[in-house]
């Protein structure tokens, strides 16, 4: 059993992350049942601006510290006295301490129901703080989960589900690993069960590799569908002569957009920037992404190769079609070329984090909406799979202030909203947890 237990463990750390190499699991040290929390502190925090930069050294850094602190970003910037970032304590409050299977996301159909999702290929609903046995959809037989970032990775449920009933999911399909995305509908006399029946496939995109497979969907504020794709996998984004995330016809290293709504399967909105599906390239794997319910802002958190992991940013104005530079760039950081490399039009993160004090893979969040903890209003929640560190990013004008928050020690495998907009944390080994202030 202890021997399962180390592999199971050896196996998670990896998932998510095509560079897990220098990874070292986090030690859990919290029992699953105790709320997680830390005091943070605020005064080293520093403000990051989305001004592009030449590569920029990076400092030696001490070893991570057991005690949550607040930590810069990788680059150095100035810090900027003007600016006072909103100080608050947050924590961790178990919903559902175990019992999921590999969740790997989380998110609501517009009522007090939880939904999860397992990355097996089954959805599970929370109900008044109790999981429900009866999955509400189970399709791991035509699901392919073998690879550590394969299988069930994400639901959203239509803007409005409750007259049409439909619901979306993305998943790596059996036998060859496309990714699918599947619209659903719920059954006819159960809220609590899909009808497992109802399943219209309306795209499917190939894939080379196992790793590198997106997986986010999320309505946009626009009514549209927003499809996350990785770019494919392998290392350095080798498929084809500038790989996928830079080739603006492939499906793969992008953001997509496209209109389910009364289709049959889907149609490309007549706004799209290139006439295509794409709505954004230059992307590596954006395994999270998320809209801001009050401003309409896009925040994608995309995964690093081997050094640095970054938040991208999307004003709600946006056209479309911004380039936010893999394989070009890895976070602030020339990548392909290594040196030199040609940064016009490309679109930098409004924050990274290096591998060495940070983790080795992003996951992304959301901005905190809810009603419960007003002190979080509007500060972006992330953290990081290896580590499983969450900061905070609070925007002041054009710059933007990272907090490390606190150092779970969970496989953050996703953040997730409730109806009232309450931000979960989900963890790969099988919980799930509200983010609260203390
Ligand atoms: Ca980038």
């Amino acid at each position: 059993m202890k021997i399962f237990n180390s592999i199971v463990l050896l196996m998670s750390v990896v998932i998510f992350s095509a560079c897990a190499a220098s990874a070292n699991p986090p030690a859990r040290t919290q029992a699953a049942t105790a709320t997680i929390s830390a005091t943070a502190t605020h005064a080293a925090t520093r403000i990051v601006t989305p001004t592009a930069q030449p590569p920029v050294a990076t400092p030696s850094q001490p070893a991570v510290s057991p005690t949550p602190t607040t930590e810069a970003t990788s680059v150095p910037r100035p810090l900027l006295e003007s600016t006072q970032p909103r100080t608050f304590q947050i924590a961790l409050t178990p919903i559902v301490p175990s019992g999921l299977t590999r969740p790997t996301y989380l998110t609501h159909a517009g009522d007090d129901r939880l939904f999860v999702v397992e990355q097996p290929g089954r959805l599970r609903i929370i109900q008044n703080g109790q999981l429900r046995d009866q999955p509400f959809l189970d399709i791991t037989a035509q699901v392919l989960s073998q690879g550590d970032e394969q299988g069930l990775l994400s639901v959203a449920f239509h803007p409005d589900y409750k007259a049409n009933g439909q619901f979306f999911i993305d998943y790596t399909r059996q036998p060859d690993g496309a990714t699918v995305i599947e619209r659903y509908t719920v059954s006819s006399d159960d809220p609590n069960r899909a009808d497992d029946q109802s399943g219209k496939v309306i795209l499917v995109i190939a894939q080379p590799e196992a790793n590198h497979n997106g997986g986010q969907l999320q309505f946009g504020p626009d009514g549209y569908l927003y499809i996350g794709m990785g770019d494919g996998g392998g290392q350095g984004d080798r498929h084809g002569s500038i790989g996928n995330g830079q080739n603006r016809n492939a499906l793969l290293g992008k953001l997509l957009r496209i209109d389910v709504t009364n289709q049959n399967t889907y149609a490309i909105p007549p706004d799209n920037p290139f006439g295509t599906e794409v709505w954004a390239y230059g992307l590596r794997n954006p395994w999270r992404f998320s809209f801001d319910r009050a401003t309409n802002d896009l925040y994608i958190a995309d995964v690093g190769q081997d050094t640095y992991e970054e938040v991208d940013f999307q004003p709600a104005a946006s056209k479309g079609g911004e380039n936010y530079g893999w394989r070009i760039m890895e976070g602030l950081h020339c990548y392909n070329p290594s040196q030199g490399c040609d940064q016009s039009g490309l679109v930098l993160p409004i924050a990274e984090y290096s591998h060495a004090v940070g983790g080795c893979a992003i996951t992304g969040g959301y901005v905190y909406r809810g009603l419960q903890y007003p002190v979080l209003d509007g500060a972006y929640f992330f953290g990081d799979y290896c580590t499983g560190y969450i900061w905070s990013l609070q925007r002041n004008r054009d710059q933007w202030l990272m907090t490390k928050q606190l150092e779970s020690g969970l496989h953050i495998s996703s953040f997730g909203e409730d109806v009232n907009g309450e931000v979960y944390v989900v963890d790969l080994d099988g919980a799930v947890y509200q983010l609260v202030a203390q």
